[in-house]
């Protein structure tokens, strides 16, 4: 359906550097729709709970510490298939391995320092989304481009 939705996250890495508006003019000009945005400084607790599946990963603790360094822009972006696209504007997990073309491919060059979040499937992306937003700050909207984007 093109109401999929997936959470988006430019990194305090990506936000330092400049790089919001570049990644948010991706996901636009590719077609989705922002249905929700906000710029935060997630606490320790909230980042254990987002990363919940990697807390016995030798970089667990690396991971949380510079996911709550600095202000992160979270979104959530929504249009057909937004999970499995939104993971292919952004590249591999490692920035050596994401082809040109992609965010990481184009913006980053340590994993440890990748610039962007993607959700990596459906029912993860709804975990993360209310992980992240109250059901009121997510928008529902019709854009006026909907019939131009989808046949
Ligand atoms: P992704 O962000 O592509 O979904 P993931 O969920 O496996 O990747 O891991 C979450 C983040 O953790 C990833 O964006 C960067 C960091 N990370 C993953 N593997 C790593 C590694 N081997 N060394 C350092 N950081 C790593
Ligand atoms: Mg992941």
């Amino acid at each position: 359906s093109s109401s999929e939705q997936t959470f988006i996250a430019i990194k305090p890495d990506g936000v330092q550097r400049g790089l919001i508006g570049p990644i948010i003019s991706r996901f636009e000009s590719r077609g989705f729709k922002l249905v929700a945005i906000k710029l935060t400084v997630p606490t320790k607790e909230h980042l254990e709970k987002h990363y919940e599946d990697l807390s016995s990963k030798p970089f667990f603790p690396g991971l949380i510490a510079y996911m709550g360094s600095g202000p992160v822009c979270a979104m959530v972006w929504e249009g057909r298939d937004a999970v499995k696209t939104g993971r292919v504007l952004l590249g591999a997990t490692n920035p050596a391995a994401s082809a040109p073309g992609t965010i990481r491919g184009d913006y980053a060059i340590d994993v440890g320092r990748n610039v962007c979040h993607g959700s990596d499937a459906v029912e993860s992306a709804k975990k993360e989304i209310a992980l992240w937003f109250k059901p009121e700050e997510v928008q529902s909207w019709k854009a006026a481009q909907f019939d131009w984007i989808y046949e």
